[in-house]
């Protein structure tokens, strides 16, 4: 982002931060558009009194960068997003802002920063949380001079006090692209969100159980016109579950392939259970290079005890229909999950090499705080050995146990599973 001597005067200078990803070596993997802070902020970035500055720290953990921006930027105000994986490198960011510039004023939003709000101010130096959607409130909170006072949606440190959850009224516009160099994200697959919030309750996820809007199909065509016209092919439709609603779903893919063909190179989310051979046959039309699918686990028992809502054989459907298609498929598997046994672990591997999909993922379960089974453990029949892990970093170990299995065993289970999945017969 550039910025001139001359308009620094009079203007409200802000600095929004994506913190870089705890592990070093992540770094690259990681790289992506900073997705969640140009959502937030396009509405203050509307307000012609603003002069915004993004630094994505997963590009490039710049330290001095930082230095030479806090001097001749001179923010007055610095937004970081967080999520509960990166939080410990935000708070790490938010003191080295603070002991380099005490008067700076931060605010923190994100999916962590409203799953933890009462911690937030107890582990960092944050003066403001934004709670739920960035768009409206951020925008207001510039136009109060940063008075939190009476607006939903933000949290002061000085007056913490209940602050309802604020929803942008609009998920319509365009993320506002011209406010970060493109360039540097060319070799990745750039995210297209057409929809918000999901219906479903997986007793593992942050997301479940939120009120779903969809975008209108004009306004998905047009971002995906502005990425045509910006020379970007790779695009990462980051919705949840993109086949929320099948027959929504089907139209948009019709409109993309009579737009543009197959010239879009498309990765998706998609719901196994709810995938027909149409949905495939489109998917491959519109240029759909791979297709994400959590699976979870090959043990319907451990999926009923997740509340997945989802069956291994409704699932293996859907999943069929899109290998027939030459569809890459990734399927994701979590080990260690409430009712994990050696038995179950054994399904999961029977059944990912009877999916047969190209890739497979085996994560190791880390309960993510704020969900249902972090939240109960006893209700799910497991151990967290280390509740606060998102104040140390990623761990590096299993963290929970089962009632059959230990941390040990666990990560035993996963390196079984690689072996076996990667070794199978095709
Ligand atoms: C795209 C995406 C990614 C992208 C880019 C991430 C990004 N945000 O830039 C990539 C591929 C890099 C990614 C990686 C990972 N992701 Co991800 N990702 C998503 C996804 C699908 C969409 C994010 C998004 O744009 N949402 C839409 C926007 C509008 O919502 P939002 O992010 O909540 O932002 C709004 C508000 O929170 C607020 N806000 C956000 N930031 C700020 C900042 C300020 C200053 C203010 C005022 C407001 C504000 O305003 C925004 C606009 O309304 C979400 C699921 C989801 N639907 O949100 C998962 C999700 C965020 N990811 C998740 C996870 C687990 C991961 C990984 C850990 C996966 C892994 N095992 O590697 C990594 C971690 C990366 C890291 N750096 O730590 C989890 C996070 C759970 C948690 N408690 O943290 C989610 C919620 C998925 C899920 N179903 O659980 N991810
Ligand atoms: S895992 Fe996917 S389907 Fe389940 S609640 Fe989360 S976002 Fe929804």
């Amino acid at each position: 982002m550039r910025y001139s001597r001359s308009s620094l005067n009079s203007k409200i200078r802000i600095l929004f931060l994506n913190p870089p990803h705890p592990l070093k070596d992540a770094l690259v993997s990681q790289r992506q558009i900073p997705i969640s802070l140009l959502s937030a902020i396009k509405g203050v970035a509307k307000l012609s009194k603003v002069e915004i500055m993004i630094l994505d720290l997963t590009c490039k953990n710049d330290m001095k960068k930082i230095d030479s921006v806090l001097s001749n930027f001179s923010p007055i105000l610095c937004g970081i997003t967080t999520m509960t994986y990166n939080y410990i490198s935000t708070v790490k960011l938010i003191n080295y802002l603070k002991s380099k510039h005490p008067r700076l004023k931060i605010i923190v939003g994100g999916i962590h920063a409203n799953i933890a709000k009462e911690e937030i101010f107890d582990t960092s130096l944050a003066d403001y949380i934004c709670i739920g959607e960035g768009e409206d409130v951020l925008k207001e909170f510039v136009l109060n001079d940063l008075q939190a006072d009476g607006l939903d949606g933000i949290m002061s440190r000085d007056e913490k006090g209940n602050v309802n959850f604020r929803r942008t009224e609009n998920i319509d516009d365009i993320p506002p692209y011209e406010l970060i160099d493109i360039n540097n994200y060319r070799d990745t697959f750039f995210p297209l969100l057409t929809q918000r919030g999901c219906v479903f309750k997986c007793a593992f996820c942050s997301m479940g159980r939120n009120l779903v809007r969809f975008r209108t199909e004009k306004s998905v065509l047009e971002e995906l016109n502005y990425l045509y016209r910006n020379g970007i092919r790779n695009i990462f439709i980051s919705d949840d579950t993109f086949n929320l609603n099948l027959r929504r779903a089907k139209s948009l893919l019709e409109k993309i392939i009579k737009e543009y063909g197959n010239y879009f190179n498309l990765m998706v989310n998609l719901r196994g259970n709810s995938i027909d051979s149409e949905l495939a046959k489109l998917l491959k039309s519109a240029g759909c290079k791979r297709a994400f699918i959590g699976v979870e686990s090959g043990s319907n028992k451990i999926l009923e005890i997740i509340e997945k809502g989802e069956k291994t054989e409704e699932m293996a459907a859907g999943i069929k229909e899109l290998i027939k298609r030459g569809i890459e498929t990734s399927c994701s598997f979590i080990i260690g999950l409430p009712g994990e046994t050696s038995k179950t672990v054994l399904e999961t591997i029977k059944y990912a090499i009877k999916l047969n999909p190209d890739i497979a993922v085996f994560n190791v379960f880390i309960p993510f705080p704020g969900t249902p089974i972090y939240e109960d453990e006893k209700k799910y029949g497991i151990r967290i050995h280390d509740k606060k892990w998102y104040l140390k970093g990623v761990p590096e170990k299993p963290i929970v146990s089962t009632a059959d299995l230990n941390p040990k065993e666990i990560q035993h289970h996963v390196a079984m599973c690689y072996k076996k999945f990667y070794n199978r017969q095709k």
